[in-house]
């Protein structure tokens, strides 16, 4: 077994350590789901509770890696967070603009209602809509939008929490963690769904950083939301190093991992960390962006990099709470 100290017993009781998961890799790795179990008491579905996966076909269902990772979830004490019920990417073909506007607003309920149902009272949060923005802060140009108009944000919501109340409905997005334009979208867009009673808990901050550049003023940044009355998370969060990996380059990734960490610390709802994989052994990075790669907190053999004793240390100096398990 790993000797190195869990991240999860380190935690403060109030905010979770998450991970994204590939159910795929989790059914066929002993050593992954070692490591998971061990260092981490939430999970993410990285892609198996994507339209694409449950539902390839018109109306039939696949759930079995879904079903599968929330049965590891439970079995090892892991809160599940769901993702993603709306995204304009990850949607099967026969989910095209050929579609009335009718019809594709009750598909996408149907959707929403039938994923959320499922699993009512075993997620404890959802991604309800992902990267509905541009980055100027405006609404993002999808099939969503030019179909159903704007309010198919508020809709989602409502459909998700009439299907599971109890779970926490989120809104995520990347390049919003620093203050940006993006941000401030993000933060008008949440204020006027808040105003207009749509039931929505958080907002995701997905947190996909490059190792030469720091997103500005992230504690700040997430306390306007909180300061709304939002729970905020930071949800996907990796650091993707420019190859080749050197020492200097991995001691700058660390001291972003830490920062990152103390930002959601700084916040009173902060409520969870989660990162995209926990090992460059499997990491979307080095399909996504050629000539990067080694973005996780463990390396390919599974072993903890720098970045992994600059949470356990960070974690151990923190006083901000009860350590959880
Ligand atoms: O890591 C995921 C990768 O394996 C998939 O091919 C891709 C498309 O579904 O999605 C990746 O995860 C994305 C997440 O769902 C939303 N935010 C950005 C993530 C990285 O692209």
């Amino acid at each position: 077994m790993p000797d190195w100290p869990a991240l999860r017993s380190l935690m403060p009781s109030n905010v979770r350590i998450g991970t994204a998961v590939d159910g795929r890799v989790l059914a066929t790795d002993a050593r992954y789901r070692a490591v998971l179990g061990r260092d981490f008491n939430a999970a993410t579905a990285e892609n198996a509770m994507k339209w694409s996966q449950l539902q390839p076909t018109p109306g039939t269902y696949v759930w079995q890696v879904s079903d599968d990772l929330v049965a590891f979830a439970e079995e090892n004490g892991l809160a599940m967070y769901g993702h993603t019920l709306v995204w304009h990417s990850s949607v099967p073909s026969w989910v095209s603009e050929s579609w009335s506007a009718e019809e594709l607003g009750e598909l996408l309920r149907q959707h929403v209602t039938a994923v959320v149902s499922r699993y009512r009272g075993k997620i404890w949060a959802w991604d309800v809509v992902n990267e509905v923005l541009d980055e100027d802060g405006s609404l993002r140009d999808t099939i969503w939008l030019r179909k159903l108009g704007p309010d198919y944000i508020a809709d989602a919501f409502r459909w998700a929490h009439a299907a599971d109340p109890d779970a926490r409905l989120f809104i995520n997005d990347y390049g919003t963690e620093g203050r940006t334009r993006k941000a401030d979208g993000l933060l008008r867009l949440v204020s006027k769904l808040r105003a207009s009673g749509v039931p929505i808990h958080g907002v995701g901050f997905q947190s996909h950083l490059q190792w030469d550049k720091a997103p500005v003023e992230v504690a700040g940044n997430l306390r306007r939301f909180a300061d709304r009355g939002l729970s905020v998370a930071i949800t996907e969060l990796d650091v993707r190093i420019q190859l080749p990996v050197t020492p200097e380059r991995l001691a700058r990734q660390a001291m972003l991992y830490e920062q990152m960490l103390a930002a959601c610390l700084a916040v009173s709802t902060c409520e969870s960390f989660t990162l995209w994989g926990f090992t460059d052994a499997r990491s979307w990075i080095p399909y996504n962006y050629p000539g990067y790669g080694a973005a996780c907190l463990f390396d390919s053999e599974m072993k903890p990099k720098l970045a992994h004793s600059a949470l356990v240390d960070a974690l151990r100096e923190d006083r901000t709470g009860a350590p959880g398990g």
